[in-house]
């Protein structure tokens, strides 16, 4: 089924171009599984991001570049709930209270900066950092924050 086969792959091609041109705007976090980029693709980088029972954001720092698409890879590698969420302080302060006022009862809807992912799943979220600067990664289940579920960020 050649014919099928070159379509399939044209599709890739306008997929990763759609990408890369991207801009501003996220990927929607809900998306279903698609084609991945080829692996060649220097243009999106892909940071893999563990979440641990042990209230940890693996690796704890990272270094991503800016003015390009950002994909973070994120697995959570516990048995309960977690957050990956990007702000600066004051936003990871405002989930915070957000998480809080919700009782820890709402299951974290995922936002153009923000993912739940529950126990033993990966979620992709892709971002665009304008500038570079500085960034937090937080997890806002109830506790889990404070005892240190956080990331430093790098944009360069
Ligand atoms: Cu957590």
């Amino acid at each position: 089924m050649r014919p099928v086969r070159l379509a399939a792959l044209a599709a890739i091609a306008v997929l990763a171009a759609a990408c890369s041109t991207g801009g501003g705007s996220p990927a929607p976090a809900s998306a279903a599984p698609t084609a991945r980029p080829p692996a060649a693709s220097a243009a999106a980088p892909r940071i893999e991001v563990t979440l641990t029972d042990a209230l940890r954001i693996e690796p704890a720092t990272m270094t991503v570049p800016a003015g390009m698409p950002v994909t973070f890879v994120v697995t959570n590698a516990g048995t309960v709930l977690h957050e990956f969420v990007l702000g600066d302080e004051a936003e990871q302060m405002e989930h915070e209270e957000e998480m809080m006022e919700g009782g820890g009862m709402s299951m974290p809807k995922d936002e153009p900066m923000a993912i739940g992912v529950e126990p033993g799943r990966t979620k992709e979220l892709t971002v665009t950092f304008d500038a570079a600067g500085s960034m937090l990664a937080g997890c806002h289940v109830i506790g889990h924050y404070a005892a240190g579920m956080q990331a430093d960020i790098t944009i360069e």
